[in-house]
């Protein structure tokens, strides 16, 4: 059963994560399904994608599978993870993607939507960081996009506290683009997409490569980089890694040791 449905009209291409199931968590199978429909649109007619959740989601996505992560002892999440690929896909895609949001956005999900270029958020929206919450050791990457997007203080509290960050102060902000009524969003979402598809998209293509090499310039050296690379692997390698896995599986609170 298809993970992810695609459309395409008015030269605007739509991805919804349709997984009601498993709340659009983002196995590799529904990842790979995305990665298949943004290669489509972006070879097709499409000018600007909206990349959205089933009609009536609670929840816009429960983030990384936590059922594909790795036992203690390897990196859960290498270059090659499948969610990985697809923040940097979006990322690098020609085509300015707006991320449609009504519902929780949790762990993997958030690095999702602040991949993409516009965010327009329901009151319903929330963003929630959850790393710490299973103790998984994020990415280099991951974290200096969240320093970008949102700066230190903000990065660290939703690092560090994994409780919610509401729509009303995701767009104070500055992290949601919109906030409007839930019976407003797939219009204000569709009416802000057409007039992106009128533009230049040689222009917008051009512009968002700019922005994102001209953001993400940061100088790290060598040493910084396998500094990083060394924390990360004291948490992948710990009993606490392995008690954060277990203890979602098991449906129970972590208790962490922090070793
Ligand atoms: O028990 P069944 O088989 O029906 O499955 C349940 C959940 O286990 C499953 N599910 C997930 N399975 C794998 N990975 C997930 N991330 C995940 N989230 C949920 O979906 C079925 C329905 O979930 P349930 O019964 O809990 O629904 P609910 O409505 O009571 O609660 C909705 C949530 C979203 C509040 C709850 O499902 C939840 O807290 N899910 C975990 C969200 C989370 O922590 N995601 C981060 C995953 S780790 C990640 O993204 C990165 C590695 S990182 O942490 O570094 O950012």
């Amino acid at each position: 059963m298809p993970k992810v449905q695609t459309h395409l009209r008015d030269d605007i291409g739509t991805i919804i994560m349709n997984n009601p199931e498993k709340l659009n968590v983002l196995s590799s199978q529904m990842v790979n399904e995305m990665l298949q429909a943004l290669d489509a649109l972006e070879k097709g007619k499409a000018r600007v994608i909206v990349l959205r959740a089933y009609e009536g989601a609670k929840v816009w996505s429960a983030g990384h599978d936590v059922n594909e992560l790795p036992v203690a002892g390897r990196d859960p999440l290498p270059y090659d993870d499948p969610l990985e690929t697809i923040l940097r896909t979006i990322q690098a895609s020609p085509l300015p993607v707006i991320a449609m949001i009504d519902g929780g956005v949790w762990g993997g999900a958030c690095d999702l939507a602040l991949s993409c270029d516009i965010l327009i958020g329901s009151p319903a929206a929330s963003l929630v960081m959850t790393p710490a919450k299973i103790s998984v050791p994020y990415t280099a990457s991951g974290i200096l996009h969240f320093i970008g997007i949102m700066g230190v203080n903000i990065a660290k509290e939703m690092f560090f506290s994994a409780q919610p960050l509401s729509a009303e102060r995701a767009v104070k902000l500055g992290i949601l683009n919109h906030l409007v009524p839930v019976t407003e969003l797939e219009h204000f979402t569709y009416e802000l997409a057409g007039s992106i598809a009128m533009n230049s998209p040689l222009s917008i293509k051009v512009i968002k490569e700019q922005i994102c090499l001209l953001a993400g310039a940061h100088p790290l050296s060598p040493h910084t980089f396998e500094r990083v690379q060394g924390l990360r692997r004291l948490v992948y390698d710990s009993d606490d890694y392995a008690e954060g896995i277990n203890a979602f599986r098991d449906k129970r609170l972590p208790h962490f040791r922090g070793e």
